[in-house]
């Protein structure tokens, strides 16, 4: 008899569940060593992409939504011009804008370790979406886009109605040009995260943590001299943190694992104007987890 009851009351307690709203359906998105592995269909709303790198070279994960009348191959195009780009140092201003104007970014991981998963949620509005990224093979006399290679494929999202965005733990705001932290002292753990692009230029956000002994006035001393760095990097290795670019207006979540100590967080999106990476006019913020 008591176990009736207790059954009972899970069945209300999923019942009531339901009615308060979907829950967040989880899409996977793996990377292999020849390519995006990506469901054909996605649903509408509010969904969590597991991003997971199953033997894929380096390199980030961007979500991109076509325009209405955009061709995908035309992004294609786009986005291979300006992974060759970045690889070869070049001013990638310009083709940037081209991206732009093809359609919205919704962000993604900016970079997964080998085996490992990104947990990246955003809202889905029915169309057409392309999973890329602005990587290229390791050949540096001859790099060649990984979205060239298999790492570009397409999903369509259907009309409907979907699961709602979820609480996150943290909000970060990225604005023209400046970032804005979590007003709370952000703890050690895995916690849910929410960027938000309140600017009128794509913005992403990186994240790492400096290595023990370098501190911000290192890091800023670094990033204002010309020329290649010199020494080691004062950054650790941190696969997995970070937010891929955001169209302006839009937001995402990403699932990030912090230890204590100090991160750099910045936006290295070229301004059309002064053709300047942002974190060079004002979008790159430190902060402490404890
Ligand atoms: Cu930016």
């Amino acid at each position: 008899m008591k176990h009736t009851r207790v059954s009972l009351l899970t069945l209300t307690f999923a019942l009531f569940g339901a009615a308060l709203g979907q829950a967040v359906p989880s899409v996977n998105v793996t990377a292999t060593a020849s390519g995006f592995q990506v469901p054909a269909t996605v649903p509408v709303g509010h969904v969590q992409f597991n991003f997971g790198n199953a033997g894929a070279p380096a390199g980030d994960i961007v979500v991109f939504k076509v325009n209405s009348g955009a061709d995908p191959a035309g992004v294609k195009k786009t986005l291979s011009a300006l992974a060759v780009g970045l690889a070869t140092g070049e001013d990638t201003t310009a083709v940037e804008q081209q991206l732009f104007n093809l359609g919205q970014l919704y962000g993604g991981a900016l970079s997964i370790a080998p085996q490992g998963r990104v947990q990246v949620g955003m809202g889905l509005e029915p169309g057409t979406y392309v999973v890329s990224t602005t990587a290229t093979n390791d050949d540096q006399k001859n790099p060649k886009a990984l979205a060239d290679m298999g790492f570009f494929q397409t999903f369509t999202v259907p009309a409907g109605k979907g699961a709602a965005a979820p609480k996150t733990d943290y909000t970060v705001q990225l604005a023209d040009f400046a970032v804005s932290l979590p007003p709370t002292q952000v703890m050690a753990g895995t916690h849910t995260w929410e960027v938000v692009n309140d600017g009128r230029q794509p913005h992403f956000m990186t994240v790492a943590k400096l290595k023990s002994g370098v501190t911000a006035d290192d890091v800023m001393k670094m990033m204002a001299s010309d020329g290649p760095p010199s020494g080691p990097a004062p950054m650790e290795d941190s696969p997995g943190l970070g937010m891929n670019v955001l169209s302006p207006g839009r937001s995402a979540t990403v699932t990030m694992t912090l230890t204590p100590g100090t991160y750099f967080t910045a936006c290295f999106v070229a301004d059309p104007v002064t053709h300047k990476p942002h974190a060079m006019l004002g979008m790159i913020r430190f902060f402490t987890v404890k």
